[in-house]
């Protein structure tokens, strides 16, 4: 097999992992796992994910994205990720805050963040695509989310152009819960 093919083939095992740890969660948030157990039924307790909160209105936090070996159950890869976790930290929010974080870029490609679904403005350090932070560098964002931002699960991760798609499918994406429900 081609080092190219092995590759592709290394970030499809790598997705599909993803998936099923954001089903995994999704379905967390629903189940309540006391009733759900069975005498016979085996289980590992559900890890918490590391989390931020905010308070008073704003939410700070820091993301440092960092290259690691991951390894899920049987599959092992070399992952992209978060604060040293492949589970990223989960961002609970409320409708009308602001978000301050300072991305950190520990990899040796550029990269950047986006919210995906947020109603907030692409500019400036808001909610901004075209954002590029180098190896070695850091950036604020500061997003402000609107008082009608419906609440639910939202989800940030890498939008750096021509890379989103390694460095999704390698680990770099987390949750947002915008609480209200
Ligand atoms: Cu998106």
């Amino acid at each position: 097999m081609s080092p190219n093919r092995a590759a592709s083939k290394e970030r499809k095992k790598s997705f599909v992992a993803r998936c099923m740890l954001a089903l995994v969660f999704l379905i967390s948030l629903f189940v309540h796992a006391p009733q759900a157990q069975s005498a016979e039924t085996t289980t590992s307790p559900l890890v918490e994910l590391p989390s931020f909160k905010s308070e008073n209105g704003v939410l700070t936090a820091t993301l440092v994205a960092g290259e690691q070996k991951v390894q899920l159950g049987a599959v092992s890869f070399d992952g992209l990720v978060y604060n040293g976790s492949y589970a990223a930290p989960v961002f609970y929010v409320h409708p009308g805050d602001v978000m301050k974080i300072k991305l950190v870029n520990n990899l040796k490609i550029p990269t950047n963040l986006h919210f995906h679904g947020f109603h907030s403005s692409p500019l400036g350090n808001g909610d901004n695509i075209h954002i590029v932070v180098n190896q070695g560098q850091s950036f604020d964002y500061e997003i402000k989310l609107p008082l009608t931002q419906p609440p639910g699960v939202y989800w940030y991760h890498a939008h750096i152009h021509g890379m989103s798609e390694l460095q999704i499918g390698s680990g770099l994406s987390g949750t947002v819960v915008v609480e209200g429900i």
